[in-house]
């Protein structure tokens, strides 16, 4: 079977309607058919400030949020990024072979380091896209699963791939982003013009564990473009042309298809049956999410399981890369 890998970082309390219409929907499908490991990313998410409690409890909600998505345990390898120490060791090979100019190149990085000024960006967030390198190369994966703001960073990991394949010999298999056009950059509801993202103010992200009565205020809320048509424009309306796509992507129902039943109707039309759409979406997630989070103890079983289950993969890389680079073995 092919393999697939792809991670999310625990860096809040809930994850977003762009993750999962981005990413995680295609992680639920993808397992269907591919050898899947996903994995909650922790080392990334201490690139930028964090408090440890929260970290923990996010990293724990996320699992629980990823099952209640429908990542099957039985299906795919879903593990703790930090409990495989292999990330780590592969991730120190490739910085060595990243070179500074590329890695300088980053958007993310570009942005990120913008945000947090000079004084608060870490050496690990200037690394963080060799570190998603070393997550992917381990498990030789054909597909990653991402949005639209990932695709540098797949570049950036074929990239050093290849470097290592030609210099020592090959070790890697090349991975492909799996981008899915349509909802591969779900936009923000209070400001369409850029990505839906946690770090822009809350009233235009869907948090998938929000109450339902705030999603439905939130799409309320949502800015819209001037004219009262209900059509799909991403130049001239990317507002509406924002929630027709997420619409679309839940109800399953093609953007024709609800261009012509809200012909002639208005916005408020479309953000009333939006919120409900959203609302019956993510109310049993919620409630999956709560079941799984009042058994802790079995929610770590399954992902001790699933490091396990990563280590046996990701050891043999690290052990065939560190012959290859000339380690010394242990014994
Ligand atoms: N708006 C989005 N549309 C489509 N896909 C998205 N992803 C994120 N935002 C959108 C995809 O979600 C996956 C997990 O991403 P992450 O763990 O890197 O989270 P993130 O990108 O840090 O999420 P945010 O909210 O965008 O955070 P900030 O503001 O910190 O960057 C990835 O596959 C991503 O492409």
């Amino acid at each position: 079977l092919p393999r697939v890998l792809s991670g999310i970082q625990p860096t809040a309390d809930s994850f977003h309607l762009g993750n999962y219409l981005g990413a995680l929907r295609q992680w639920v499908a993808l397992q269907q058919d591919h050898e899947a490991f996903y994995c909650v990313v922790d080392l990334h998410a201490i690139t930028v400030d964090w408090d440890p409690e929260t970290l923990r409890r996010r990293t724990l909600v996320s699992a629980a949020q990823l099952l209640a998505l429908g990542v099957d345990p039985a299906r795919s390898t879903l593990f703790v990024q930090s409990h495989v120490p292999e990330h780590v060791q592969l991730s120190w090979v490739m910085e060595s072979l990243a070179r500074f100019g590329e890695a300088s190149r980053m958007t993310q990085f570009k942005d990120k380091s913008q945000r947090e000024g000079a004084a608060g960006t870490s050496v690990a967030l200037f690394t963080y896209p060799v570190l998603q390198a070393a997550d992917i190369l381990l498990y030789q994966a054909d597909r990653v699963p991402v949005g639209e703001d990932q695709r540098q960073h797949l570049e950036l990991t074929r990239d050093l791939a290849t470097r290592f394949n030609n210099r020592f010999g090959t070790s890697f298999r090349l991975p492909e982003a799996h981008i899915v056009q349509g909802t591969a950059k779900i936009l923000d509801l209070q400001s369409p013009d850029k990505k839906m993202s946690k770090s822009l103010p809350p009233a235009g992200c869907i948090d998938l564990l929000d109450d339902p009565k705030v999603t439905g205020k939130k799409i309320r809320s949502a800015v819209t473009d001037t004219g009262r048509e209900v059509v799909a424009d991403p130049e001239g309306k990317p507002g509406v042309t924002n929630l027709l796509t997420i619409h679309s992507a839940l109800s399953g129902r093609s953007v024709g298809d609800l261009e012509e039943h809200f012909a002639g109707r208005g916005y408020g039309d479309l953000k009333k049956e939006l919120a409900e759409v959203v609302g019956d979406f993510v109310t049993p997630v919620r409630g999956r999410t709560q079941e799984l989070l009042d058994d802790p103890a079995e929610l770590q079983r399954t992902l001790a399981q699933g490091a396990a289950r990563a280590r046996e993969v990701a050891g043999r890389t690290v052990a065939d890369v560190y012959d290859k680079v000339g380690f010394l073995p242990p014994t």
